[in-house]
C-alpha cells in the first residue's frame, strides 16, 4: 500500500463523479483512461452510492490504481477507504473534525481537507497539529460540479493567501493542490499567479473534476492536462501576450528610440473599453503616437479583433459594458496572447465597483495593471478611503508604502503594476528585470521597481481622463510588440510613463489654464514621437 511517508505526487489530481460521464462511457473505463493519461492522484467522490455499492465500487478502483502505482483517496467516508483498504481520506469542511478523522484512520493513510479560509490553515497549526498531509484550496473559479456550493469563487488571490498562511504558520509539510473550474484556458495563469508572497510555496498540483470526467476522450483530456503541470518553476509569461524576453535596464534607454519607431511601423489597433469621458481623448492620444484605436463594446466582434496582428486591448471600468461582455472580451485577448492593460477605476469606492473590478482581475491575464494611489493602495489589500473615482485622500501615504503596495500588486497578479502620481511608480511583477529567472528568488520583496519622474504639476489634475490616457499610451506600446520585437512588458510600461509624463510638462510649460494643457498634451505626444529624440528628454526612469 501507499503511505503517507511516501513522496506522494500531487501533481494531477483528479477527483471523479460519475454522474457526469459522458452516454456510452464506463465510469471505471474513464478512470482508467485517465491512469492512463497520466494522473498522479484518483479521489473516488460518490454522492449517493449506497454503503456496499461504495465499498464495491472503491475496491474495483483500488486495483486498477493499484496497477499504476497510483494513490486511491476516498472523499468523506473513512468507513469505506478502511474496507477498501484506499490508501487515504480526502474530507470537506462540513465532514468529520480532522482529528478524528487521523484518529479512525491510523497513522499511515493520506489524509487530505478541504479549505477556503486562512483560519482553517491556523487549526492546522494548532489542534489539528502533525494530522494533515494536503490540502484541497479552492473553489477557484464557478463550477457546477459541485451542487450548493457555499463558497464563493477566490481566484488565484485567493489561492496565494492560503499558500501566504501556510508559510506564515510554517507548515512546509502540507501539500497542496488547487481546485474549482479549472480547465486549460485558465490554469496558466492560476499557476503563474498562486503564489505565497514570500515566493518560497506554489501549489503542487491542481485538481479537477468535469475536464476528465465529462471528456468524451478522458486520456486526450489528461494528456492535455499535463504540460500544464509539469514546469512550476517556469515564469513563462509568453501565454499572456506572445513574447518572451528579459529585460536588461542598463540598455534600456538605448532601445526607446526604436520602441517608438516601432509603434509607427505597426500601427496597433488598440481596443478600448473605458468610460465616456476619456473615449475621444484616448481615442486622439492614441493616434498621436502611432496606435489605430477603437472604441469597441460589441461581445461577438471582440475575438475578430483580437486575432488582428499587433491588437491590444484596453480595459478601463469606468466603462459600462456590462460584465459578460468584459470577460468575454478579455478571454479573446488572453486565448489570442495579445496584450491587455487593466485599469480599475475607483476600485473599491462601491460593492459594485469592488465586484466588477475583482470578476475582471480573477478572469484575466493582464500585461500590466494601472491605477491611482487610491486604486493601487485598496488592490494590494490596504485600507483606503475611496472617494468617487478619485485618488482619495492619499496625501498622508508615503512613497515607501506606495511602492509597497505597487509591488504587492504586481506580484500578486504577476503583471507590470503602474501607479500614477507626482512620481510615477513601475513595479515588475513579471520579473522580466531580474538577472536570473529563477522562481524561488522571487518573491514580493524582489519585485523590481522603478521610478518615473519630472516636475510637480497639479495641473493634471484638472483636466478629466489623464490618468485613463496614460492606459491608452500604455496599451499602444504594449500592441507594437509581438514576435517580431520582443520587447519586455517591462521596457514598453517604462517608455510610455516616460513619454506621457515628459509631453505633460512641456505641455505644461506654454499652456494658458486646463483647456490649452489638454490640446497641449497632445500635440507634444504627436511632437515627441514624430522627432522621436528620448535622449533630450528632461524626464527619467530611475531604478529604485
Ligand atoms: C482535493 N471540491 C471543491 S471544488 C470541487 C470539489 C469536489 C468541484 C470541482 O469540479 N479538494 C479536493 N477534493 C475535493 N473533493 C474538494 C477539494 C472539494 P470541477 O473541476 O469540475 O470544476
Amino acid at each position: 500500500p501507499i503511505t503517507r511517508d511516501q513522496k506522494i505526487s500531487y501533481r494531477l489530481y483528479l477527483v471523479t463523479d460519475s454522474s457526469m460521464l459522458p452516454v456510452g462511457h464506463s465510469f471505471v473505463e474513464q478512470v482508467e483512461e485517465a491512469l492512463k493519461g497520466g494522473v498522479t492522484i484518483v479521489q473516488l467522490r460518490e454522492k449517493n452510492l449506497e454503503t456496499g455499492e461504495f465499498i464495491k465500487r472503491a475496491s474495483a478502483l483500488k486495483k486498477l490504481c493499484e496497477q499504476y502505482n497510483v494513490p486511491l483517496i476516498i472523499n468523506d467516508r473513512i468507513d469505506v477507504a478502511l474496507a477498501a483498504d484506499a490508501d487515504g481520506v480526502h474530507v470537506g469542511q462540513d465532514d468529520m473534525p480532522i482529528d478524528l478523522a487521523r484518529k479512525l484512520l491510523g497513522p499511515k493513510k493520506i489524509l487530505g481537507w478541504s479549505v477556503s479560509k486562512v483560519e482553517e490553515i491556523e487549526k492546522i497549526s494548532t489542534e489539528f497539529k502533525g494530522c494533515l498531509d494536503y490540502v484541497g484550496i479552492g473553489p477557484c473559479f464557478p463550477t457546477n460540479t459541485k451542487k450548493n456550493m457555499k463558497k464563493k469563487p477566490m481566484g488565484a488571490r485567493g489561492v496565494s493567501k492560503i499558500l501566504t498562511a501556510l508559510e506564515d504558520y510554517n507548515l512546509p509539510e502540507i501539500r497542496t493542490v488547487a481546485i474549482g473550474g479549472l480547465h486549460p484556458d485558465n490554469l496558466e495563469r492560476v499557476i503563474l499567479q498562486s503564489s505565497s508572497l514570500n515566493g518560497k510555496r506554489k501549489v503542487d498540483g491542481i485538481s479537477v473534476v468535469s475536464e476528465i470526467m465529462a471528456s468524451i476522450s478522458p486520456f486526450k483530456a489528461t494528456e492535455n492536462l499535463l504540460p500544464y503541470v509539469s514546469n512550476f518553476s517556469s515564469r513563462n509569461y509568453e501565454f499572456a501576450t506572445g513574447v518572451s524576453a528579459t529585460f536588461d535596464f542598463n540598455t534600456f534607454h538605448e532601445d526607446l528610440q526604436s520602441i517608438f519607431t516601432n509603434v509607427s511601423a505597426t500601427t496597433p489597433l488598440v481596443q478600448h473599453m473605458t468610460n465616456k469621458v476619456h473615449q475621444n481623448f484616448g481615442a486622439n492620444v492614441t493616434l498621436a503616437i502611432g496606435g489605430s484605436p477603437i472604441m469597441s463594446e460589441i461581445e461577438s466582434e471582440a475575438n475578430e479583433l483580437a486575432s488582428i496582428p499587433n491588437s491590444s486591448l484596453l480595459i478601463n471600468t469606468g466603462s459600462v459594458a456590462p460584465l459578460e461582455t468584459l470577460i468575454a472580451t478579455i478571454s479573446a485577448y488572453n486565448s489570442h496572447k495579445r496584450p491587455i492593460v487593466f485599469d480599475p477605476v475607483g476600485y473599491s469606492a462601491t460593492s459594485t465597483r469592488i465586484y466588477l473590478n475583482n470578476q475582471c482581475l480573477s478572469r484575466g491575464q493582464y500585461a500590466c495593471i494601472k491605477g491611482n494611489a487610491g486604486e493601487m493602495l485598496s488592490l494590494a489589500g490596504f485600507a483606503s478611503n475611496m472617494k468617487g473615482v478619485d485618488s482619495g485622500d492619499v496625501s498622508k501615504i508615503s512613497l515607501n508604502e506606495l511602492i509597497g503596495a505597487t509591488k504587492k500588486v504586481a506580484f500578486l497578479f504577476r503583471t507590470v503594476a503602474v501607479c500614477t502620481g507626482k512620481t510615477d511608480i513601475i513595479a515588475d511583477g513579471v520579473g522580466e528585470g531580474l538577472p536570473s529567472p529563477s522562481e524561488l528568488n522571487f518573491s514580493q520583496e524582489t519585485v523590481p521597481v522603478y521610478l518615473v519622474e519630472n516636475e510637480d504639476l497639479p495641473i493634471w489634475g484638472c483636466i478629466t481622463a489623464s490618468g485613463c490616457s496614460l492606459g491608452s499610451v500604455i496599451t499602444t506600446l504594449l500592441g507594437s510588440n509581438d514576435k517580431n520585437s520582443n520587447r519586455p512588458i517591462i521596457s514598453l510600461v517604462l517608455a510610455a510613463v516616460t513619454l506621457y509624463k515628459e509631453a505633460g510638462l512641456l505641455a505644461s510649460k506654454d499652456c494658458k489654464g486646463s483647456a490649452s494643457f489638454n490640446v497641449g498634451l497632445i500635440d507634444n505626444l504627436y511632437q515627441l514621437v514624430k522627432h522621436n529624440e528620448p535622449k533630450v528628454w528632461e524626464t527619467q526612469v530611475k531604478r529604485q
